[in-house]
């Protein structure tokens, strides 16, 4: 799947951008960022993908502003290892009738953020996790399948230097059987393999695409050689 940050890509370059990632194999693509701040820009921003792209379009929400009537889904998702109520249960508490409303597709999710260095980690308040702790990962994941979430997503931070070690994915994906999704510093095809052969059933970038707009054709050739 492709992330793609409302903050980092503009309205007119998200549209490009999510139909070549379409074309090019992403299975969906996810819209949202730490600092997504008015709902107002998230429509107009999904309404362009949409307009480009026939790949469900899932929001990825950092708090209630993200919540937009246009996209098809919404990761409904708790942040697991945070220190604020507000992040694992209050902001849902807060969003779920709008989700209803908008007649929106809410998929469950558990999201556990890794190391204490991203945005995400300073915004969502995250008790300090390593990338190595792949004990304690593997009982976050069963938790959140014990709690009935549908998908578990381990999170290195965007723009990390590294993806998560292939020995905590591995330790999770042997110990939960709901779908995990990885990302965070996945740059190139050598990152992907590795994210991928460790376990990981869904791949999440962002960085390495927003940051490559100019040459995306190659970037992607490069990743599907690997
Ligand atoms: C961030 O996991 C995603 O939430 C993607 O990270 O931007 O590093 O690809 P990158």
């Amino acid at each position: 799947m492709t992330l793609i940050d409302p903050i980092n890509v503009s309205v007119e370059k998200a549209g490009e951008l999510a139909k070549y990632m379409g074309e090019s194999g992403s299975d969906a693509i996810m819209v949202g960022g730490s600092t997504v701040h008015t709902q107002e820009h998230l429509d107009t921003y999904i309404k362009q993908i949409k307009r480009m792209t026939d790949k469900p379009v899932i929001i990825f929400p950092n708090n209630v502003q993200s919540i937009s009537r246009y996209a098809d889904a919404i990761w409904f998702m708790s942040l697991l290892n945070s220190v604020d109520w507000y992040y694992i249960v209050g902001a849902q508490l807060q969003g779920a009738l709008t989700v209803k409303h908008f007649n929106l597709e809410a998929i469950p999710m558990g999201y556990v953020v890794f190391g204490h260095e991203s945005t995400v980690a300073a915004m969502g308040r995250v008790l300090p996790l390593s990338p190595n702790h792949r004990e304690v990962a593997a009982c976050y994941g069963l938790a959140a399948q014990y709690l009935g979430m549908r998908f578990l997503y381990l999170e290195a931070g965007s723009g990390a230097s590294s993806p998560l070690p292939a020995a905590t994915i591995s330790a999770v994906k042997k110990t939960v059987e709901i779908p995990v999704i990885v990302g965070g510093g996945i740059r190139t095809g050598e990152d992907a393999a590795s994210v991928a052969e460790a376990g990981a059933d869904i791949i999440v970038t962002g960085t390495a695409v927003e940051k490559s707009l100019d040459r995306l054709p190659e970037i992607i050739k490069r990743f599907k050689e690997r």
